[in-house]
């Protein structure tokens, strides 16, 4: 997969060298640059943005930078994402969809934002898909952090990214729609805090039961809207005595 960073901080995206995403990157699975948004600026000043129209605070990126430099980025069939606190929410159901993208292509805004007639603009292109997506309800100075977030949502989940593919199967915000539940390791004791004893027992089946327990009750307690979510068929006797 190809992705495509523009921004005019590009070394916000520096930890992108970093990790199982640097890893990604090193052996081919993922192709990521990151691009400086003033290298298509021609005026001697660099300028990026300018006073909304309408008025009121702050500034606008300006549509004419952010076009050049997206002709240049958005291949055939890309899928330009923009960041942005009023975009669609990012979810893992959505993430596991852009891990089958060719290319995608994050234009990262600062300021008030993006002129709204770039997102307008490559929307009616062919071939190309736009979408405004937001990392959750607070607000961002801008969205290199939000591009960091889909970079890592999206390239552990491409085949040969994460060692364990199992390990993507059991966590929070997978299949099952729960949490996930809690997990310990050694030692048993550690400042008078004990390991649950169903854990040291060795029952597979009694294991399975409290971990399942245990994600039902912490998603109820933090997440009623995910609980509110569940398919009704999915729940078992046990589940609906809790
Ligand atoms: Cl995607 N961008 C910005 N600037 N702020 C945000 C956000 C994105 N998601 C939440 N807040």
């Amino acid at each position: 997969m190809r992705i495509d960073v523009v921004s005019i901080f590009p070394d916000y995206l520096a930890p992108l060298d970093l990790s199982l995403v640097g890893k990604a990157r090193a052996s081919g699975i993922l192709d990521l640059r990151v691009h400086d948004l003033r290298d298509w600026t021609t005026d001697r000043h660099r300028t990026v943005d300018d006073t909304p129209f309408g008025g009121g605070a702050g500034m606008v990126m300006r549509p004419d930078v952010w076009g050049t430099a997206l002709d240049d980025v958005l291949g055939e069939g890309a899928h330009l994402m923009v960041p942005t606190p009023s975009g669609t929410p990012l979810t893992q159901r959505r993430a596991e969809e852009l891990a089958g993208e060719q290319q995608i292509v994050i234009a990262c805004g600062r300021y008030e934002g993006i002129d709204s007639r770039v997102a307008e603009h490559y929307s009616q292109r062919p071939g190309v898909r736009v979408s405004e997506f937001s990392i959750g309800d607070y607000v961002l100075n801008g969205g290199e952090v939000a591009a960091l977030v889909l970079v890592e949502a999206v390239a552990r989940l491409l085949p040969g990214v994460v060692g364990n593919p199992h390990s993507l199967v059991e966590e929070s915000h997978g299949a099952a729609g729960l949490l996930e539940y809690p997990v310990y390791t050694k030692p048993p004791q550690w400042q008078g805090h004990e390991v649950p004893e169903v854990l040291l027992s060795g029952h597979h089946a009694r294991i399975e039961r409290w971990r399942r327990d245990q994600a039902l009750q912490r998603t109820a307690a933090r997440r009623p809207d995910l609980v509110a979510a569940l398919d009704p068929a999915g729940l078992d006797r046990h589940d609906l005595a809790l």
